[in-house]
């Protein structure tokens, strides 16, 4: 509960309902997938379909420009009274389509200056760009961290592209959680909430993420919010091929129970699609498409 915050941090969290587990019975959000590429791989992930940073594989989202994502928020806005956040979840990597995702970002301060800005990242493009997420006013980001040991995470993480190369194994491992510790580490700096979500791997990273959870706990991070994977060989991602189980949600409690501490668990995450619309748990996007949201705004 978010009871024993600070009344400046309660401020800014009490309308997001992801960073508050009472805001979501009242308060909306809504992601615009406007972020296509990725700049690394996960054996999670299946490009076809939204980003696993934040979102269940699904049905492909509707690509949209900056500008239409910024129409799309006003006639959703327009719907939903209780929209309080307009997030960059995918389907990609908000920040390896960064000239993309500030664009919308920059489109929305103006158009609807009330409305929270949200990005969601697997943290690799993350340090050259604090700067850019401050001076915009973005509040709240999410790190996808799910391994601090370059071991485990060359089981998930087959490669990566940084500075015009791609690395596989251990240095691309490596390489990434340096980046995620240290665009961590500048957000708490630059004084942003960061929200940490990690994907549960059984025999994987499962009994390596109360180990992850100190590093971000001690490093400042707001909240936890651990995930089942979702792994269905009809998706066809690499862990669904290899047989790859999710957590069962008794193992996930556990799991969350273990890490429940100083810094709070986020137990109400719904995985949300990159473009989903409404209340956690509600998708309203099939209302807002490129063809009407026109005549709704
Ligand atoms: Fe979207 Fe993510 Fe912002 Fe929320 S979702 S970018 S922090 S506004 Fe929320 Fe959805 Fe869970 Fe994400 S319930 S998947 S935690
Ligand atoms: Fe897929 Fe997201 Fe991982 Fe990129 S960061 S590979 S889009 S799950």
């Amino acid at each position: 509960s978010s009871a024993g915050l600070p009344q400046h941090v309660r401020d800014r969290v009490h309308d997001h309902p992801c960073y508050s587990a009472e805001a979501h019975h009242h308060f909306a959000r809504m992601h615009v997938a406007v972020a296509p590429g990725c700049n690394i791989q996960c054996n999670y992930c299946n490009r076809k379909y939204d980003c696993a940073n934040e979102s269940r594989p699904g049905v492909v989202s509707e690509k949209l420009t900056p500008e239409l994502a910024a129409k799309k928020v006003l006639a959703v806005a327009a719907r939903i009274p209780q929209l309080s956040v307009v997030g960059v979840a995918g389907p990609g990597d908000a920040l390896a389509n960064a000239e993309k995702t500030f664009r919308t970002f920059e489109l929305i301060r103006e158009a609807a200056p009330d409305i929270r800005l949200c990005l969601s990242t697997n943290g690799l493009a993350l340090p050259e760009h604090v700067e850019r997420i401050k001076a915009l006013g973005v509040d709240h980001v999410t790190i996808t961290i799910n391994m601090i040991d370059p071991e485990v995470g060359a089981q998930i993480y087959p490669w990566i592209f940084f500075e015009h190369k791609r690395r596989r194994g251990l240095e691309a491992a490596r390489i990434l959680h340096e980046r995620q510790m240290q665009g961590l580490e500048m957000l708490v700096a630059a004084d942003v909430l960061v929200k940490v979500n990690s994907v549960m791997i059984p025999g994987i990273n499962d009994r390596h993420l109360a180990e992850v959870n100190e590093a971000v706990k001690s490093r400042g991070a707001f909240l936890h919010n651990i995930m089942p994977l979702i792994s269905d060989p009809a998706h066809g991602t690499h862990f669904g091929l290899t047989g790859q189980r999710g957590p069962t949600p008794a193992e996930l409690k556990a799991l969350q129970d273990a890490c429940e501490g100083e810094m709070q668990m986020m137990r109400h995450c719904r995985q949300c699609r990159a473009d989903a619309v409404g209340m956690l748990g509600e998708d309203r996007g099939a209302e807002f498409t490129s063809q009407n949201i026109d005549a709704i705004a």
